[in-house]
């Protein structure tokens, strides 16, 4: 054991899906403000690629693991040598919606008993702190935007139901055991090192793809439904908030920027931001589909701090960050 693994100055944080597209954002935002890191992933959408940057350095530990097996056996190791875990972000979730209807048990596996996983650890352990990623999914749909936290949830996804059963169980860990906990509901988050490749991956990936190749961007439906997308370096801002302080304990909060933006408006800026040369086509819409959605985030502002602004990164901004991200990637 050396004195730069073990320092008790520096918080050793566990994030679950650390090697995912923003696990491997909040692990480099984490180091950077001084903490030690372990990620636990099993590598399913993770990629070692992600973290490379910090290949060598000891401030930074990877273990292979699917959550739902627990975390005890995996972090054994790490903590004896490194000493306890003292924050988790819990990242690590199978995150398509269509695949939780093909396959409800799987979901409940991974987003809901993997969650309650993390909690039990924590509970056993000490744990100061869990972040939790909850989602928009939680809402299902309703009737009032701005969507605020207080509104009746309805989910209308096993994804949106485990989410809000993950919560829930937040809190009672939070009552009854005393763990400190904050969940996220994550809106349509995008940016560098979103995977382009799986049918379910995200709008922006998906279009900032095909547009850099010059290829037909395809729409689902008429395009004129809305969604608020947030830059993957505000989500992880307000992740490293919430982790590392008592910042929005025993809450759940929006994570959006309040801005409504419609598939058509964001499929020109992409095709513009690329230079003009792709199509756009229509498809059927997509069976299930919320036709709008847009986070209030006066809460998150609230309970983040006002010197830590919920939404910094302008669309047009993010968006050519991630652009020329997919060009460095060519
Ligand atoms: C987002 C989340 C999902 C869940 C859900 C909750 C992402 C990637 N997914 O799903 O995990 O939390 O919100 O409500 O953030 N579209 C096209 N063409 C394409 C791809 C998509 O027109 O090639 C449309 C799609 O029909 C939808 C919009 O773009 O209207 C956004 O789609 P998405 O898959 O990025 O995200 P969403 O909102 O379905």
């Amino acid at each position: 054991m050396t004195e730069a693994t073990h320092s008790s100055d520096s918080p050793l944080v566990c994030v679950t899906g650390g090697a995912g597209f923003i696990g491997s954002h909040t692990v480099d935002r984490l180091i950077s403000e001084g903490c030690r890191v372990v990620v636990l992933d099993d590598f399913s959408t993770g990629k070692r690629e992600n973290l490379a940057q910090w290949k060598g350095d000891d401030r930074l530990e990877v273990v292979a693991v699917d959550i739902a097996d627990g975390l005890f056996a995996p972090l054994a190791a790490v903590t004896r040598r490194r000493g306890p875990v003292s924050r988790i972000v819990h990242l690590a979730a199978q995150t398509a919606v269509t695949r939780s209807i093909i396959n409800p048990l799987f979901d409940v596996r991974v987003n809901y008993a993997g969650t309650v996983q993390v909690l039990e650890y924590a509970r056993a352990t000490g744990v100061t702190k869990v972040v939790f990623a909850s989602s928009a999914a939680v809402y299902g749909d309703v009737d009032q935007l701005p969507v605020r936290e207080t509104v009746d949830t309805r989910p209308v996804s096993p994804y949106g139901i485990d989410k809000r059963a993950s919560e829930l169980m937040l809190h009672y860990y939070t009552a009854v055991h005393g763990v400190a906990t904050t969940a996220l509901r994550f809106f349509n988050v995008y940016g560098p090192r979103q995977d382009p490749s799986s049918p379910y991956s995200g709008v922006i990936s998906i279009f900032a793809d095909r547009a850099m190749a010059g290829r037909e961007l395809v729409i689902f439906g008429d395009g004129e439904q809305t969604r608020d997308f947030i830059y993957v370096g505000d989500i992880v801002r307000a992740i490293t908030r919430a982790v590392l302080t008592n910042a929005g304990d025993d809450a759940v909060m929006n994570l959006g920027t309040g801005q409504e933006t419609s598939v058509n408006e964001l499929a020109r800026v992409v095709v513009e931001l690329c230079g003009g040369a792709s199509s756009i086509s229509h498809a059927p819409a997509r069976a299930g589909e919320i036709l709008r959605s847009v986070a209030a985030i006066d809460r998150a502002r609230e309970l983040l701090g006002p010197d830590y602004p919920v939404s910094e990164t302008a669309l047009a901004d993010g968006l050519a960050s991630t652009l020329d991200w997919v060009r460095s990637t060519r």
